[in-house]
């Protein structure tokens, strides 16, 4: 595993770590200090262009919303964590219902198959 938390303590990435310690995960923690700008620097621009923590990095992903984070590195915690896999599927306002049919079986596919490459 190679998740990396961008974090500061008095952030919402807080909530990241709190989630990640509670999940046993393994992850690097590395210290962003929000009060003297740190989080502005051009490599922490280059994660994340709103310049603002959490950042969760897993190798070449990277999720910047926590709500996102089971999404991205779903897979990695559901093995680690022996949970099950969370899947998202999208879906705008004003979808018809065929299109809702078809996301729907999209997320048990999704879920199907992330469920096995976790469980074997
Ligand atoms: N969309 C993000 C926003 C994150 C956010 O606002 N982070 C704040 C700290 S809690 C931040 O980094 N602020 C620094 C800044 O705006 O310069 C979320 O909801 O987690």
């Amino acid at each position: 595993m190679s998740l990396v938390l961008y974090h500061h303590p008095y952030s919402r990435a807080a909530t990241v770590l709190w989630m990640l310690e509670e999940l046993g995960v393994d992850y690097e923690l590395r210290f962003v200090d929000l009060t003297t700008g740190a989080h502005k620097a051009p490599e922490l621009l280059a994660l994340n262009p709103m310049g603002k923590l959490p950042i969760l990095t897993d190798g070449d992903q990277v999720v910047t919303e926590p709500v996102e984070i089971p999404r991205i590195s779903g897979v990695k915690i559901a093995e680690n964590a022996k949970l099950e896999p969370v899947v998202t599927v999208h879906v705008y306002v004003g979808a018809t219902d065929d299109e809702l049919k078809t996301a729907r079986e999209q997320a048990v596919r999704l879920y199907e198959e992330t469920r096995s490459a976790v469980r074997g």
